[in-house]
């Protein structure tokens, strides 16, 4: 870093100041991480400066030895994270999870082909299939089938809905949890060819013999992206879908605290057609040097106190849920089995957007999310996400989460005043409240206790 500090002081300024943000608040939006100085390392080495297209072996460039020495390391660090069955392969090139999605539709479907997930707004992602209805009336006519199935509206403004035909089984409204008996029924009156869990906001463990009995009973592929849980499922918190689905996606650089990037792991018949949907159907050169911190961070979560870290986030989530249902707040699925929750807004007196960015003054980084059967837009969602893979990153434990729990109600009792107020306005005030000033004071003193190494 000296040597940014004498030749381009404005970079070294903004970055200066990001790590000091990262450093004095607490960063508790559930994907994202801080990874180790040797990660770090690693994804800022040499490595980025190569070409690498191809695969072990059989690169378009020369030059690759250590490359091609670098990934089969990461492979097999890969197998042994996530004790891939022999009969299971891996691939380390996608460059996000979104990319690594793709690639697995390139390889398995067909344009046309229906795959189905879980309904976006209830916690699903872009990437497993999206388009957009503004027609409030147009919606109904899903709600009028008499199942919790949205069959995907007239934006199309993801590229999964211009090139495939995307159906998503919505949570029960009870429990807003999977209701598999519905999934089945959806599955066998559309017929997808490709069935997906995982996401972005559902908080409970997912029955993956379910969803495989389901993709079966249909002819269809299941694939299960635990980008999110990719982690917990490394360091034995959460179950595995491995060797259950046909497919499993991750990103690396969540729950998994290593470089930025995806892993893709696949059943040894349909890894070939996968790596070729990555190149050169997708790609060009790999992110090398993103490579290399995921290996590095697949070394660090085969170690056991990989495997503490990730029970105490699931401690620690457990404990924060534990800690806001004390303060009054109301949980979606009334609690979390994994890294993070939802707070339910709908009867407070700010809602997801206006609170994220009041307690963003206060030092707590969060985000706004929408949760299942909210009758309110993505842009101003009825709820807030909250994570703590962070916050266990700094060793911080159950005690803590009680003060930020506190905190957080705290904030809203502040806020209460300023409801009625434009988002501008509120913003306004919340940067000049004193007690929002000294929750940030208090914060950032528990930061520096807890500091990132
Ligand atoms: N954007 C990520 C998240 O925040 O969950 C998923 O891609």
């Amino acid at each position: 870093m000296n040597n940014l500090q004498k030749t381009d002081k404005q970079v070294f300024r903004i970055i200066t100041n990001e790590e000091a943000r990262q450093q004095e608040t607490l960063s508790m939006i559930p994907s994202e991480n801080w990874f180790s100085s040797s990660v770090r390392e690693a994804v800022g080495s040499v490595m980025s400066h190569k070409y690498a297209e191809g695969n072990i072996g059989s690169r378009y460039y020369e030059g690759n030895q250590y490359i091609d020495e670098l990934e089969q390391l990461a492979i097999d660090r890969a197998k042994k994270a996530f004790n891939l069955p022999k009969t299971w392969d891996v691939n380390v090139q996608a460059l996000s999870g979104s990319s690594a999605n793709l690639a697995v539709y390139l390889a398995l479907l067909q344009p046309g082909d229906t795959m189905l997930a879980m309904y976006l707004p209830d916690g699903g992602h872009l990437s497993h299939g999206w388009s957009f209805e503004p027609d409030a009336k147009k919606r109904e006519k899903d709600v009028k089938s008499g199942l919790l199935v949205y069959t995907g509206g007239s934006r199309k403004v993801n590229i999964t809905s211009i090139l495939y035909n995307p159906v998503q089984y919505k949570t029960d409204p009870k429990t807003s949890q999977f209701d598999y008996k519905e999934i089945e029924k959806i599955a066998l009156k559309y017929k997808p060819k490709l069935i997906i869990t995982g996401g972005t906001a559902y908080p409970r463990i997912i029955n993956y013999r379910k969803m495989k009995a389901i993709a079966k009973k249909v002819g269809a592929f299941y694939m299960a992206d635990i980008a999110h849980e990719a982690g917990l499922v490394a360091g034995g918190a959460f179950p595995s879908p491995v060797g259950i689905a046909d497919v499993v996606t991750m990103t690396t650089h969540k729950t998994l605290r290593s470089g930025r990037g995806a892993i893709i792991l696949a059943k040894k018949e349909l890894i070939e057609k996968i790596n070729r949907a990555i190149l050169p159907g997708l790609q060009g050169g790999p992110h090398n040097h993103n490579i290399a911190g995921i290996a590095v961070g697949l070394g660090e979560a085969i170690k056991p106190t990989f495997k503490k870290y990730a029970k105490q986030v699931v401690l620690n989530a457990q404990a924060l849920g534990k800690a806001l249902q004390a303060q009054d707040f109301k949980l979606v699925t009334d609690g979390t089995d994994k890294h993070l929750l939802l707070i339910d807004l709908s009867h407070e007196p700010l809602l997801g957007r206006p609170f994220a960015r009041v307690l963003a003054l206060a030092g707590i980084t969060a985000n706004y999310s929408t949760m299942p059967w909210d009758s309110r837009p993505p842009r101003n969602p009825s709820a807030l996400r909250l994570g703590t893979p962070v916050l266990t990153t700094r060793g911080m434990k159950e005690k803590e989460m009680v003060k930020i729990a506190e905190w957080i109600r705290e904030a809203m009792r502040t806020a209460e005043p300023w409801k009625e107020l434009s988002f501008e306005q509120l913003e306004k005030e919340a940067t000049k409240s004193k007690d929002i000033k000294q929750i940030a004071k208090e914060v950032k003193e528990l930061c520096k206790t807890f500091p990132l190494a």
